[in-house]
């Protein structure tokens, strides 16, 4: 969907590793990832203030770590009112 609602758009993804660096878990959940996407050669927490993840659009949407006050879309996951196993968005 990144690549075909928002050409050049980086979107915020929710995952975080502030709490300990180099330990990056899921804000919402703070369990810790089961995949990656990564760009190589990242995470590099630049200047020792990258602590949030994204898509990266010059990444080619891959995984970058960034600070968090940048300004991006982002991504949410919701549950399915079902069997509760589907992520719809
Ligand atoms: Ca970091
Ligand atoms: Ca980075």
């Amino acid at each position: 969907m990144g690549k075909t609602e928002g050409p050049g758009q980086s979107y915020w993804l929710g995952g975080r590793d502030d709490v300990i660096e180099g330990m990056w878990t899921w804000a919402q959940s703070d369990q810790p990832f089961n995949f990656t996407d990564w760009y190589p050669n990242v995470p590099d927490n630049k200047a020792r203030n990258e602590n949030c993840l994204h898509m990266y659009a010059a990444y080619n949407l891959k995984w970058n770590d960034a600070t968090c006050t940048g300004l991006y879309r982002f991504i949410c996951e919701q549950e399915y009112s079902g069997d509760g196993s589907e992520i719809i968005g």
